[in-house]
């Protein structure tokens, strides 16, 4: 299937290509339901593989240290002429490599060390640059963390309000990477106005959902959003940071000279890329087909008696608390993955466990609707997991090796974007 796939690294490195292959050949044969991965297209593919790679470009479009610029001043204009489109803002900066990097160009511009910074706290559903201890953030600014209330799941924002008036951060942080619900930015904002404070709404998770009109915008509310390109948005491994144009030269200047080099020009271009796929039509069917497969899931994993975290969810993502089957995160994961089943053990807020033996698991369904599932799929996906799950309680590695199979059956008629067909 992947023999002839990468011809020349073949034949330059065999062992590196067999190692791409068997990937390859993995990516197409489980069913990834990691809800921070994807699968792009084979023009994102391609424009990252280019030798745009081979330039430095330190500076921005116009305002370079190297000459040589004709061609990727263009590349990131398009970049950002897109971005800015798509999403609605004044300025973007589509130079941060990843992420963390974009989140700590945000804490450049606007604070100093020590400063307080305020956001979700890791186990709750947050991220770790939002100020969580073992983070660089944590460590040199002083974070202060909300998180979800224990009956509901849900975000008090008295106890948001109340803290962020106490702490007076210079920064809020609002987004995560296991919220299952929508975020209500404009109350976020309130708070943030109330209390003197910049607010960064990180879409990382939702971006794609925002860009497609499946989940309400930050722009009118957040002074800074951040995210990455590669999870809903379904570009390349990159990030951004858009704001308002008051914010536009802080922002510039923290990611160059503040925090990196030279920004990585394939993945501008990949990027422009996606944000031209992100801005069709079909993207948007996508997007809302994304939210309705993981409600169909959530509904039937509900039916086989699964605990999800505030019971639901409004977007991409599905957080379970697999307590009461008695079946650890982590045990979980790993025999799902042995049933071809691809997600990740994840800490649920007030879990007793350690963050790395959890309580739950994290699904989402942005890499199945890529590949074309639809809502009558979804039974099916649950029962898989309620199996594989039974089957990681009892150990019954027969039961998993029976559902890898009926899962590579399935998925073989779901061609994934990017991968090869034959
Ligand atoms: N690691 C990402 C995720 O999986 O949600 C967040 O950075």
């Amino acid at each position: 299937m992947t023999k002839n796939s990468h011809p020349s690294l073949a034949a330059t490195d065999p062992e590196l290509a067999a190692l791409v292959g068997a990937e390859e050949r993995l990516q197409a044969e489980t069913l990834r339901l990691i809800p921070s991965e994807n699968y792009v297209s084979q023009a994102v593919l391609e424009a990252a593989g280019t030798v745009l790679q081979n330039k430095y470009s330190e500076g921005y479009p116009g305002r370079r240290y190297y000459e040589g610029q004709q061609n990727i001043d263009q590349v990131e204009l398009l970049a950002i002429a897109r971005a800015k489109a798509l999403f609605g803002v004044e300025h973007a900066n589509v130079q941060p490599y990843s992420g963390s990097p974009a989140n700590l160009a945000v804490y450049l511009a606007f604070a100093e060390p020590g400063d307080t910074v305020m956001g979700m706290a890791l186990p709750m559903g947050g991220h770790l640059t939002h100020g969580w201890g073992v983070s660089a953030t944590g460590k040199w600014f002083r974070g202060v963390q909300y998180g979800v209330r224990q009956d509901t799941g849900l975000i008090d924002f008295d106890e948001v309000r109340e803290l962020a008036l106490k702490e007076r951060p210079k920064l809020i942080f609002c987004g995560g990477t296991a919220l299952p619900r929508t975020i209500d930015f404009a109350a976020f904002a309130e708070i943030a106005r109330e209390a003197g404070a910049v607010l960064v709404a990180d879409v990382a998770h939702i971006a794609g959902l925002i860009a497609g009109g499946a989940h309400p915008s930050p722009v009118p509310h957040a002074d800074v959003i951040s995210t990455t390109t590669h999870k809903t948005l379904r570009g390349p491994r990159g990030a951004m940071l858009m704001c308002r144009e008051e914010h536009a030269k802080a922002i510039d200047k923290a990611v160059f000279p503040g925090l990196q080099g030279g920004p990585h020009n394939q993945t501008t271009a990949a990027m422009a890329v996606a944000l031209l796929e992100a801005s069709q039509p079909s993207f948007r069917t996508y997007a809302h087909a994304v939210v309705a497969n993981a409600q169909a899931l959530a509904e039937a994993l509900l039916a086989r008696g699964f605990d999800l975290v505030s019971g639901g969810t409004d977007n991409h993502l599905i957080l379970m608390d697999l307590t009461p089957k008695d079946v650890p995160g982590k045990i979980a994961a790993k025999a799902l993955d042995r049933a071809g089943i691809v997600v990740n053990y994840n800490t649920v807020p007030y879990d007793p466990r350690k963050p790395f033996d959890p309580s739950g698991i994290r699904i989402g369904t942005p890499s199945l609707t890529s590949r074309g599932l639809g809502v009558e799929h979804m039974p099916a996906v649950a029962d898989w997991i309620d199996r594989g799950v039974t089957a990681a309680g009892t150990g019954d590695e027969d039961a998993l090796a029976r559902i890898r199979a009926e899962v590579a059956a399935l998925m073989a008629d779901f061609p994934a974007p990017g991968l090869p067909t034959d």
